[in-house]
């Protein structure tokens, strides 16, 4: 995935060498340089060889699940009688509220163990379904655990204002100052944020609240990501460029100057065709604007119990092409080395000396394949810091 003149920086015949968990050399046969040629070595047997997966947007941490929405929605039950019968996010959030850190962890595990059987080896994950302190604080020491129970990098970003809870129902302000930013200091101080995430939407928060969250996270030194323009126009990328931001998600509604503020600030389109197909959403983000002024693309499940219950990446890659009319290789570079720069990380996502040896062994001939095939997983071998 290193740009250049080949496709997908493709190499026929290479050799890929690790050392100290990191890539020594990759490159073709003929160039590998002499004192490698003894070390021990291991024939792929015409594998397919990409960096491994980055997924750097999801919820993966809940409390219960929403079939029972799922199942009223199709049965014909309105919005609004699925909110009174306590339905969507705020059913979540009480799932969430109410399970101990040991339920959320024994329920993510068996999704990230679906995600790394694909192939992934960088996870991030959000909170933002607890909306008190101490609800927030054990999503993120969930994150963290994931990353200790598996052999996963997890990178948390705090996501306190996803939604507005109950209590502070027409009070979004008050709820920042009392629980948002109050818990975003807590849990920064025991080390569990990496970045600081909002939801900016009318159903959520406004420009000028998103902005207080942000001052609160450059603060403490933080990095910003954001939930922008997914279901209507409210400049929340252009917000996110002007702090900096690492990535901008959904996107769907972005206009040119949106477009032309992320290609400034040098943040990442992250798409989501998980959400846009769950919601049967019609507009598609503004892909070709990102071509035209050089945003880097990535790609990710989006897991999460209302509006992406997705924890297959290799779906999201055909989904990207199908449905936002990514390339395979736009696609497959959006899931591997702009996933790994929407969280920041600059030592993986492409097959590079110098590169952690994060790698993906496919039973595959062409990395077209990973985005066309549907519903089948071709990983032969997984690779995480050389192991
Ligand atoms: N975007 C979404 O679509 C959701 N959160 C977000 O930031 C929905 C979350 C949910 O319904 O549980
Ligand atoms: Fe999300």
């Amino acid at each position: 995935m290193v740009t250049g003149a080949a496709p997908y920086g493709l190499i026929d015949d290479g050799v890929l060498a690790i050392e100290d968990g990191a890539i020594a050399f990759c490159g073709p046969l003929a160039e590998l340089p002499t004192h490698m040629t003894h070390w021990p070595s291991q024939d792929a047997e015409g594998a397919l060889i990409t960096p491994a997966l980055v997924d750097c947007h999801t919820h993966i941490v809940f409390g219960g699940n929403r079939a029972r929405e799922f199942e009223m929605r199709l049965e014909g039950a309105t919005y609004e009688a699925i909110a009174r019968a306590g339905g969507g996010i705020v059913s979540t959030v009480t799932a969430t509220r109410a399970a101990s850190e040991e339920e959320l962890l024994a329920s993510a595990l068996p999704r990230v163990d679906t995600l790394l059987a694909e192939g992934v080896t960088t996870l991030e994950i959000k909170s933002g379904y607890g909306l008190d302190i101490d609800s927030e604080l054990k999503m993120l020491r969930v994150a963290r655990r994931i990353g200790k129970e598996r052999p996963v990098t997890v990178r948390t970003s705090y996501l306190g204002a996803h939604a507005v809870p109950a209590e502070y129902k027409g009070n979004p302000d008050r709820y920042l100052d009392d629980v948002c930013l109050p818990a975003l200091s807590r849990a920064h101080k025991e080390g569990l944020v990496d970045a600081v995430d909002g939801f900016c939407e009318g159903i959520a928060f406004s420009t000028d609240q998103i902005a207080r969250v942000f001052e609160a996270a450059k603060a403490l030194g933080l990095p910003v990501k954001l939930h922008a323009e997914q279901l209507s126009n409210l400049g929340g990328a252009a917000l996110a460029a002007r702090y900096g931001a690492l990535s901008s998600d959904h996107l769907e509604h972005l206009d040119e100057a949106g477009v032309k503020a992320m290609a400034e600030a040098g943040t990442v389109a992250v798409l989501l065709p998980g959400a846009f197909y769950t919601l049967r959403e019609t507009q598609s983000p503004p892909v070709e604007l990102f071509r035209k002024h050089g945003v880097a693309m990535a790609i990710s499940t989006d897991c999460n119990p209302g509006t992406s219950p997705l924890t297959s990446l290799l779906l999201t890659i055909n989904m990207a092409c199908t449905l936002f009319r990514l390339t395979p290789e736009e696609a497959l570079a959006g899931a591997t080395r702009n996933a790994a720069k929407a969280l920041g990380l600059a030592d993986r996502g492409m097959l590079k000396a110098g590169y952690r040896a994060d790698i993906a062994v496919w039973n595959a001939t062409h990395p077209a394949e990973l985005a066309y095939r549907i519903g089948f997983n071709p990983l032969k071998e997984r690779i995480w810091g050389g192991a």
